[in-house]
């Protein structure tokens, strides 16, 4: 019997609840309107969703501060849709995975109001520290570049956010804390989710809140970038609750080191399936996403190899809710569109490792097109040009930074057709729609079977039956002018991997039959075109799925 977790051989997808798909017209995406792309979704082959957070919120941070962990947030229906979403993505042998944010609740979370009351026993659920008001207890920063600490009048005294203000970080040195996000995760798992996506879970446990020496952004990380009491309370969650349900988990992990990842992933230690390791999307910055540097596809290249070597494991991903539309960063949008947005389906669908597909990635779609700062709706983004004007940056620099960097770049509607909004909503969507909707949607797509939608339906379906692609072994073969090439192997067979990332014409360092190309080619090319990428399996091999996929 093949033992292979179901996550080592599916494609997960993510959906960005509040921009998938509206069903009432009020402009905000929901669980109906999700059920209702469940056809869709299933044609295109993935294997499991992966829900950013549906749950109660204020929607300071667009659901990442959570207000009640065991209810659905009335814009996107009810305890009773969730169940449905379950079960018909369940006939659809689609697994659900929820968006679990354990760091922090909401200020709004009772949990929160009775902590600044010192009602019991939520007295000690957050961290809390004493101060005279204006002088702040320690030196940290956050991630959204404002400090970390708010002095509470009510309790009278500050409290801990590493996020917005609004999302005070929780205190996992205090057992019933833990407790009750085992109970969280019980509700979840017993109505039938296959697992979480757990939000900055490498952050949760703070060794001390001493000052840290002090950096250019997230002064004090030293002090809770995956510490031992983190590594401890994981094992915890997944002996006493994960591994009862067999379920998955993949740990978002903020300044990790493959050496820091593997710890949090090797089976032996029971913690996390997998983990989201962030530093291939660093190579088009200085540490910090906001200190721009120019993309240069060899060094984006090379980092994939160090991971790929290092990790006995990965996630494969190029976007998701937080990161710019790869097509725009990584290829180039405008010239290249359909071949370039093909050329990375190829590589994220053919590295070893679990494929996440962010919604719209799958036609491409391109950055926000905005035009001023009054359509950005994300509070980071937000903070952020607001820092940026205290320190006196130009503004065209400023702008230059959300425009490329911004996280409303991959949260504009899911563009379904032509009509009215992307036939997202009926109504006013909560974030405009990109106008190059009429250009790049399902439909037409669906329509054309040379378009980036029916390429990655092809992929998928080849790497769902393909042994090498899902566990297959990696070496890299070269990497150069915008080139990378590699192979998969599992016993007798082999696939490589040939990827033009530029639009340079390049010389093709591999040869072999085709087993698909993003130029519809039948024979191996010798020169590859702009952004040409093309799997190739050795002449004589019979496998695996011997003829050509077109
Ligand atoms: O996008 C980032 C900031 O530039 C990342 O650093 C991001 O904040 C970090 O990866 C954590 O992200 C997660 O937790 C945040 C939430 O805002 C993000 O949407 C979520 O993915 C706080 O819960
Ligand atoms: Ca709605």
């Amino acid at each position: 019997m093949d033992k292979t977790p179901w996550w080592k051989q599916k494609v997960i997808y993510q959906i960005y609840p509040m921009s998938f798909c509206d069903s009432n017209g009020d402009g905000i995406g929901d669980l109906p309107g999700i059920i209702s792309r469940l056809d869709y979704l299933q044609q295109l082959g993935v294997g499991a969703l992966w829900l950013s957070p549906v749950y109660p919120s204020p929607n300071r941070d667009n659901g990442y501060d959570i207000s009640d962990y065991c209810d659905i947030h009335p814009n996107y229906g009810t305890l009773a849709d969730m169940d449905t979403l379950i079960a018909e993505a369940k006939k659809r042998d689609i697994r659900i995975i929820m968006d679990l944010v354990i760091n922090h609740t909401s200020d709004q979370h009772r949990w929160f109001q009775k902590s600044r009351r010192r009602i019991e026993p939520y007295t000690d659920f957050y961290i809390w520290k004493k101060g005279e008001p204006g002088k702040k207890p320690s030196n940290w920063g956050s991630f959204f570049g404002e400090d970390c600490w708010v002095y509470d009048e009510l309790r009278g005294e500050y409290y801990l956010h590493l996020f917005a203000k609004e999302q005070p970080d929780l205190n996992f040195h205090n057992e019933m804390v833990i407790e009750a996000i085992e109970e969280v995760m019980r509700f979840w798992l017993e109505r039938g989710v296959a697992g979480f996506r757990c939000d900055v879970i490498n952050v949760i446990y703070k060794n001390t809140l001493a000052n840290g020496k002090w950096r250019p952004a997230l002064t004090g990380s030293e002090h809770y970038i995956s510490t031992e009491g983190c590594h401890r309370v994981l094992h915890r969650l997944n002996t006493e609750v994960l591994s009862r349900y067999d379920a998955f988990t993949v740990g978002e992990t903020v300044f990790v080191t493959p050496r820091m990842a593997e710890d949090l992933v090797d089976p032996s230690r029971r913690e996390l399936s997998t983990v989201f390791a962030f530093e291939h999307m660093e190579t088009d910055c200085f540490k910090i996403k906001w200190f721009l540097r120019k993309f240069r596809a060899e060094r984006f290249f090379a980092c994939l190899t160090k991971w790929q070597k290092a990790l006995s494991w990965n996630t494969v991903y190029l976007e998701n809710h937080d990161q710019p539309r790869s097509v725009s960063r990584f290829g180039d949008d405008t010239r290249y569109h359909d071949e370039s947005a093909k050329a990375l389906a190829t590589l994220v669908l053919t590295l070893r490792g679990t494929p996440f597909l962010f919604e719209g990635q799958e036609i491409g779609m391109t950055n926000f097109d905005y035009t001023g700062m009054e359509q950005i709706r994300d509070v980071e983004s937000l903070n952020i040009w607001n820092l940026g004007q205290k320190l006196h940056l130009p503004r065209a620099l400023r702008w230059k930074m959300i425009k490329e960097k911004g996280r409303d770049n991959a949260r504009t509607p899911m563009q379904w057709d032509d009509t009215a909004n992307a036939g997202f909503s009926g109504g006013t969507p909560w974030l405009a729609v990109n106008e190059n909707y009429t250009r790049i949607n399902v439909r037409d797509q669906q329509q054309d079977p040379d378009s980036v939608l029916n390429y990655y339906r092809r992929l998928i379906a080849l790497r769902n039956g393909s042994a090498v692609l899902q566990q297959g072994s990696f070496t890299e073969l070269h990497r150069g002018d915008g080139l990378y090439a590699y192979r998969r192997a599992l016993g007798e067979q082999s696939v490589t991997v040939v990827i033009n990332l530029s639009e340079r014409q390049n010389k093709n360092p591999a040869g072999g039959r085709v087993l698909l190309s993003n130029y519809g080619r039948t024979a191996c090319p010798g020169t590859l075109l702009p952004y040409e990428a093309v799997l190739l399996v050795p002449e004589a091999e019979k496998q695996p799925a011997a003829e050509v996929v077109q």
